[in-house]
């Protein structure tokens, strides 16, 4: 099926998906347990029964049992050899059970890995994987693809990318995510960041599935629709999830499910399908409710909008002015060459935060300098700055390498600076920028340089503006650069941008853009001159300035320049932004201590500068242990925190824990103590099984070891069989467990009836943030609050 035919066919109907595969298949005798792919092939008769049950119960498209087939999953089965037959094998029995004149769709879902930047799974890794399994569906004849129950925007990312550079590029591909209650993913994803960012990079429909049931899922959808250039897409559970006796049930009926297609369409849904807990007959009556409605029109009412996995922003004319923070762009910045020669990124981080906190809309990222490596440093920079802060980058280069492995890594829908008429840039950059959907900045310079007057600004931007839509770019996804030169160089610089600007937001109807500083350049009283000028380009319609933030007159220029000019209807942004600045003006300015800083980089998770903080608190006379307890788990307390009230998702918690995990390497040898016993104690220490968390148990190892005990560390997630087999192998006395989590300090008395099951005579003492001594002493452990506790009831 061609991309076109699947947005012809979801103008004439709303288009029926399927319902559960999962729990049909249960019904149809699949055990708990097995690979259900491999399963599914040695009972065809199954999975082609739930198909055409689907299909004669209205599904337009039903989908590949492919969920699980990528190299990454089968592996937990010892079945990534098979993973191209498996795949092709599963596509041809769905083609089977369609028949002629339906739609089998090849499904792509979650590895169960997090990737990078965020992760540590190399993006191109990601994308190789699901290659292998579109080639495969491809030879199994699927008419399209779906990638579902994405977690993480990377990864949906990842598997679009893997469709359209391995045969599917003029296939349709539709893309359901899944996001919790909290309205988000599980690592923090926004939905409306999700859309655009995945409908910039080619999918062809976009939406939810599982996680909720059809009322909430409305309640997304209608957020997304003003968003969406292209359909919608509901497949909810039936129902909420419920816990009986351990189980989880699904308890909306067909007839209930049915009862919010009106809902859902009203919200703007064009596909609807069922997810977990639904059967052909919730298909079959969803389908008929659905043909009494027209399909909603796709068209979205916000455009020009860029994307981090967190945040949106609207860059067009009639959204709120945008300042897109300059900062990070070695250009004149002695300190950030210096760190970016040195190789590290936490000036850019720093700068990033800042200007986050100071009011940017954007950030600008340019790693352009001599002796670097400047994609190198590029990936680096986006590797600390897409978990650390939430706004939108602005990716700012002149290489094709380092835009293209810039806006490749980027995971969401970044703006571009900049293409112009310069062939090399229209050549090559261009297509780049277009592939992964950025949005650009066009600048009206060609290769005989840059135009004097306004009018030889607007021919060039006449000639490339229908370069730059023959590659699917509308007026509202591009901003053109007013090109500000130094008014001290040429005296009609001022004037001819400003000319410019008027034409592009009179005639052109764009947003435009300048980089503001270089109007002062070589002038005093810069400040002065940027922010005048600033006012009178705004009178004339500029609505984003590449500037710095942090410049507080600037900003306020900017506060004051949208309420007069009325893009602040009550001046309701200006009041705001007033009283704030008088709160910041009013602020004492003191430095940080050295252990602050410390708490700090435990929060941002700046894991680059996080041992020189140490190293400078301890210089300044805090304790090795104070440090460890009142600044670096504070630090993570406050993480925690952060992440229990949605403000911090996974990304933030996995980069504290790591800033965390490398503070205590660099304290671990200044926290022994001389010491040391004759006798040394053995001591037994986990993680119990299901619990990844380490950090608290690592301390604690730390200290009995000072104490002078021999401590043997299992790590992690550890099975009760091996803790025990470990203290009868050891003749141990002592085993230490740990768990964070509600869900897995139900593993400690589990090992703890198992050791007397074996009639070992073990004495445990257990800790974690979610045990108390209640608990402990219920089970038949002793409970220690903190790492000293254990070592006092150790030696006791
Ligand atoms: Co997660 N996590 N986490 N996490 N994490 C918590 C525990 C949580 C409370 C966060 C929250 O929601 N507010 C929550 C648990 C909720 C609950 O059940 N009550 C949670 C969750 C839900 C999760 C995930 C499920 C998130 C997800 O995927 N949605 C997931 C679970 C994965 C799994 O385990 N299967 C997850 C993952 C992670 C990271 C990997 C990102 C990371 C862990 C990295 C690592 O440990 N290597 C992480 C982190 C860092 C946290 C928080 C923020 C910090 C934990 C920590 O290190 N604290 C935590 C929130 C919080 O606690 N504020 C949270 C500092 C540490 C020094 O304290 O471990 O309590 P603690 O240790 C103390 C004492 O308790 C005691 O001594 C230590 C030193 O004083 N102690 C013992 C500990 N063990 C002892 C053993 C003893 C004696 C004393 O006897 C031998």
């Amino acid at each position: 099926m061609q991309r076109k035919e699947f947005q012809a066919l979801c103008a004439r109907k709303i288009v029926i998906l399927d319902g559960a595969t999962g729990t049909e298949l249960i019904k149809r005798g699949m055990p708990g347990g097995v690979c259900p792919e491999a399963w599914i092939l040695d009972h065809p008769e199954a999975i082609l029964a739930v198909q055409k049950a689907y299909f004669a119960a209205g599904s337009d498209i039903v989908y590949v049992p492919s969920f699980g087939a990528n190299r990454v999953k089968l592996a937990e089965f010892g079945l990534e050899q098979r993973t191209a037959e498996i795949n092709t094998e599963l596509a041809r029995l769905s083609r089977r059970a369609a028949g002629a004149g339906k739609l089998v769709f090849g499904d792509l879902a979650p590895t169960g890995k997090f990737v990078a930047p965020s992760g540590d799974w190399p993006f191109d890794e990601a994308v190789a994987v699901y290659a292998e399994q579109v080639r495969s569906l491809l030879a199994g004849g699927v008419d399209g693809f779906v990638i579902e129950t994405m977690m993480d925007l990377q990864e949906a990312r990842a598997a679009l990318l893997a469709v359209r550079e391995n045969g599917g590029e003029d296939l349709p591909v539709m893309v359901t995510m899944t996001f919790e209650e909290g309205g988000r993913t599980l690592t923090g994803c926004l939905p409306e960041a999700c859309l655009v960012t995945l409908q910039a990079l080619g999918a062809d429909a976009f939406g939810c599935n599982c996680s909720t049931g059809p009322a909430d899922m409305a309640k997304i959808v209608k957020r997304l629709k003003p968003y969406a250039d292209i359909p919608l897409i509901a497949k909810p559970n039936a129902g909420l999830p419920k816990l009986i006796d351990g189980k989880t049930f699904f308890t909306m009926d067909a007839p209930h499910f049915a009862d919010h297609v009106a809902e859902l369409h009203a919200a703007g849904v064009n596909l609807l399908g069922g997810c977990c807990g639904t059967t052909p007959e919730h298909i079959r009556l969803a389908a008929e409710k659905a043909q009494n409605f027209a399909p909603p029109p796709c068209g979205a009412a916000l455009r020009g909008v860029v994307a981090s996995s967190r945040e949106v922003r609207q860059l067009a004319p009639e959204a709120p002015f945008t300042v897109i923070g300059e900062r990070i762009n070695p250009t004149g910045k002695k300190a950030l060459q210096a760190e970016l020669r040195a190789g590290s990124t936490a000036l850019a981080l720093t700068y990033a935060l800042e200007q986050t906190e100071a009011g940017a809309g954007v950030l600008d990222v340019n790693m352009g300098l001599s002796e670097i490596d400047e994609t190198g440093m590029m990936l680096e920079t986006l590797r600390v700055l897409a978990p650390g802060v939430s706004l939108p980058l602005c990716i700012d280069s002149t290489k094709p390498e380092t835009v293209e492995a810039a806006l490749r890594n980027y995971p969401g829908r970044a703006l571009f600076n900049s293409v112009s008429l310069e062939k090399a840039r229209v050549e090559t950059i261009l297509p780049i920028a277009a592939k992964y959907g950025a949005m650009l900045i066009l600048l009206p310079l060609d290769d005989s340089g840059v135009p004097a007057d306004a009018a030889r600004r607007i021919e060039v931007v006449q000639k490339l503006f229908p370069i730059v839509q023959k590659y699917g770019y509308r007026k509202e996804e591009v901003a053109v650069d007013a090109l500000i030169m130094a008014v001290s160089a040429a005296p009609g610089a001022a004037d001819a941008a400003l000319d410019f600007i008027a034409w592009c937001h009179n005639e052109m109807k764009v947003s435009t853009v300048c980089g503001l500083s270089n109007v002062s350049f070589g002038l005093p009283n810069r400040g002065l001159v940027n922010r005048t000028f600033l006012a009178m380009a705004m009178a004339r319609g500029l609505n984003l300035a590449i500037a710095n933030p942090m410049n507080l007159d600037l900003m306020q220029t900017v506060r004051a320049g949208e309420a007069l000019n009325g893009r602040d209807a009550r001046m309701i942004r200006y009041l705001a932004s007033e009283s704030e600045f008088k709160a910041e003006a009013q602020a004492p300015k003191a430095a940080r201590k050295p252990e602050e800083e410390v708490f700090l980089a435990v929060c941002r998770g700046d894991v680059d500068h996080i041992e020189a903080h140490c190293e400078a608190a301890l210089a300044a006379g805090i304790a090795p242990r104070t440090l460890l307890d009142d600044f670096l788990i504070r630090g993570i307390e406050e993480v925690g925190k952060k992440f229990e009230r949605k403000e911090f998702f996974l990304p933030q918690l996995l980069s504290g824990a790591d800033a965390l995990r490398k503070a205590m390497k660099f304290l671990e040898p200044r926290l022994r103590t001389a010491g040391g016993t004759e006798k040394r104690e053995k001591f037994i220490l986990a993680t119990v099984k299901g619990d990844i968390h380490d950090i608290g148990k690592n301390i604690v190892g730390v200290m009995l070891a000072n104490a002078g005990f021999e401590v043997i560390d299992l790590g992690k997630d550890v099975p009760p069989e091996v803790i025990l087999d470990r203290a009868e192998k050891e003749h141990c006395r002592l085993v230490g467990l740990s768990a964070l989590m509600t869900t897995t300090m139900t593993e400690m008395p589990k090992v703890i009836e198992m050791a007397k099951a074996r009639g070992l005579n073990l004495r445990f003492i257990v800790g974690g943030a979610v045990v108390d001594d209640e608990f402990a002493h219920a089970i038949g452990a002793e409970y220690a609050s903190d790492a000293l506790a254990t070592v006092r009831l150790a030696s006791q």
